[in-house]
């Protein structure tokens, strides 16, 4: 039987376990990727484990998110990543070098091999071929210690692309198609590995625009083969010989096929506050904009600048509108200020933002009250932009700019003649701020800044749970909603007390003060809760306020992880219906909680306060139920290495 990409990939990376669906597997992991709002808390992790040196093959740690520097915090913080970097034998990618996902796809990834990342659009390199992973940062740590990575082996599900795409119409349209058809959860449990005659039409920076934001469909990880593009795409970064051509055999089996006509495509908008809220960009264009922004690891490559600057060339941003663009990588605003690409922005009217995830994760740039904001990136949740009230839609760069020069939301298909970018023969290289480790490791002394504060602890679990329910919430609620990011909030990444204070903090400014007077107690969700980033702060920060467990019609992969990870207990409702069973405010009670998470997957709570029986089910596999009694993965891990 002919094999599909992923499992050819994972059959090589196989460490236990069967490729057969729902199965869990352990995989051996190659590279890791970590930034800084995700990294610190990684490395004080894997400082816990006492491994004097990372075992994969390459390890890089990035600065791209907590770059506006208001206090000392940031700026210590990413002090702090780099004497980890020099000391552990990881490469450091200095803040102003570029998004992790766009540098790693420019510098460091390899077709065939695996990658896991403490950020969820680690499959941007999925787009050369590589099987890339996001997870909690515990789960990158243990992958630097030399562990493999757990996960239930998904559904491969082949998306078949068919003809090309009409002028105006871009890789960001595809994707949005996908999410338009599948929706948020529509991936969760899959691997999305494109195939089909579309492809080879499709360069390298195109496919990681659609692997990136696959990220969105809820999806493990989204791959493309390599082939002649990826071949030519690491040529012009100087990296050929790291090439390996990479197909699906002629008769691959798949779990689910999807196909898409490239060339039936039509310019798509993903409107407030989700990114599967799509429709077909004519049906709302016309609508006045206040905002532009161009950037993010989704849409920053430089393909995607230069259409932007030849767009602007010799025409003026519409007074309304204010249009920032950022960069993706050192390398891409080099190139455009080398060719003069840049000085057609800077005429135009553009501000020029920091290379760096920026306006993406609301650091700088929020829009103006209830402003309707226009962007190139991957995630549009409420309050995400910084601001609270305003309506922010995703576009590629081509709507995007468009639209900034008209003023409102206009269809880059009435523009005019297409726009035909040159390739040049390779592209600047230059690594000089990307840090080597050293090789004198026990001479490096790492610098700590007073907002790096030790790891919390967790007990084990004790023999009943109980308490009251602190907080009842919807479906698709986002790490977003749970531990919000921004400006503010983002320099507390590597201080737990401190950057609890915000937990829920949009949704219900009193859950803290609940959660404290409390002494914790449990969570109640609807479906997909926990979608969009990695952030294992999202079950951290919970944790350190006493989140027991968290009760749900169903889970995120990478929040359900972390939540394990951190000790915290996910269940779901047998019956979805018991939802409306328990109420916030409600006392709850599971007795002998131990002893029946091993005896099977089904487990009664007792709603005091209602005197019913709710009856929940668990997915853990016998490791994770392990890993919950003895209060997370780090007292599991400390004591596997006793
Ligand atoms: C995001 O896009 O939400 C982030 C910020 O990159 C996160 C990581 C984080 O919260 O630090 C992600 O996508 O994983
Ligand atoms: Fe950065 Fe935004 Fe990409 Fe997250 S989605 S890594 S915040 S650019």
């Amino acid at each position: 039987m002919g094999k599909n990409i992923v499992q050819k990939i994972f059959n090589l990376h196989l460490v236990s376990g069967k490729l057969k669906p729902g199965e869990e597997i352990a995989i051996s992991i190659d590279q890791t990727l970590t930034q800084d709002a995700t990294g610190t808390m990684a490395y004080l992790q894997f400082e816990a484990m006492g491994i004097p040196r990372v075992k994969t093959k390459l390890s890089v740690s990035y600065v791209d998110h907590n770059m506006l520097q208001t206090g000392f915090e940031n700026f210590d913080d990413h002090l702090f990543l780099q004497g980890i970097a020099r000391k552990y034998g990881i490469y450091f990618s200095k803040p102003g070098n570029g998004i992790c996902h766009q540098v790693h796809l420019e510098r460091f990834g390899i077709p065939g091999d695996t990658m896991l990342g403490s950020d969820s659009h680690t499959p941007t390199c999925g787009g050369l071929g590589m099987l890339a992973i996001g997870a909690g940062g515990l789960d990158v740590a243990i992958a630097m210690a030399g562990g493999p990575f757990y996960v239930n082996m998904p559904k491969v599900v082949c998306v078949r692309l068919n003809g090309s795409l009409k002028p105006w119409v871009t890789a960001k349209d595809v994707i949005l198609e996908l999410l338009r058809r599948l929706t948020v959860k529509g991936g969760v449990g899959k691997i999305f590995e494109y195939g089909g005659d579309g492809v080879k039409t499709l360069g390298v920076t195109e496919r990681a625009t659609i692997t990136n934001m696959g990220a969105e469909l809820g999806a493990l990880t989204s791959i493309f083969p390599s082939d002649a593009q990826t071949k030519k795409y690491l040529r012009m970064q100087g990296r050929e010989k790291v090439w390996k051509p990479l197909k699906a055999d002629p008769r691959a089996q798949y779990d689910e096929v999807v196909e898409i006509d490239l060339s039936a495509l039509e310019p798509l908008i993903a409107r407030p506050h989700s990114p599967d809220n799509v429709c077909k960009l004519s049906e709302i264009k016309g609508l006045k904009v206040q905002q532009v922004c161009i950037g993010s690891c989704t849409n920053s490559s430089y393909h995607d600048l230069m259409v932007s600057a030849m767009m602007l060339k010799g025409r003026k941003v519409h007074p309304d509108v204010s249009l920032t663009i950022s960069p993706g990588s050192k390398q891409v605003l080099d190139m455009i200020a080398k060719n003069g690409a840049l000085s057609s922005m800077i005429e135009a009217g553009a501000r020029i933002v920091e290379v760096a995830c920026g306006p993406c994760i609301g650091m700088g740039q929020a829009p103006p009250s209830g402003g309707v904001s226009v962007r190139s990136f991957n995630r549009n949740f409420e309050g995400r932009s910084g601001t609270a009230d305003a309506q922010v839609y995703l576009v590629s760069p081509e709507t995007a700019i468009a639209t900034a020069i008209q003023g409102v939301l206009s269809d880059p298909r009435d523009f005019g003649e297409p726009i035909v970018i040159k390739e040049p023969k390779s592209f600047v290289i230059d690594d000089s701020m990307i840090i080597p480790p050293s090789d004198k490791p026990e001479e490096v002394t790492i610098f700590r800044g007073p907002n790096i504060k030790p790891l919390p602890k967790k007990e084990p679990m004790p023999e009943t749970l109980k308490g009251d329910v602190l907080l009842k919430v919807g479906d698709n609620i986002t790490t977003d909603h749970i531990m919000p990011a921004g400006a503010k909030v983002l320099p507390l990444r590597s201080n737990i007390p401190a950057i609890s204070e915000f937990v829920f903090e949009k949704v219900d400014k009193d859950f803290v003060k609940r959660a404290k007077e409390k002494g914790g107690g449990f969570l109640i969700g609807g479906v997909n809760y926990g979608q969009g980033s990695s952030r294992e702060h999202a079950a951290l920060a919970p944790m350190y306020l006493g989140v027991k467990a968290v009760i749900t019609k169903s889970f995120a992969r990478i929040h359900r992880a972390n939540l394990v990870n951190f000790g915290i207990m996910p269940l779901t409702f047998e019956n979805e219906g018991d939802y409306n069973v328990i109420d916030q405010g409600d006392s709850i009670e599971l007795p002998d909680i131990r002893n029946k998470l091993k005896s099977g997957n089904k487990l009664t709570i007792r709603n005091v306060t209602k005197n019913k029986e709710i009856k929940v089910t668990h997915s853990l596999t016998p490791r994770e139920v392990d890993i919950l009694c003895v209060g997370g993965l780090l007292n599991h891990q400390a004591r596997s290495s006793m």
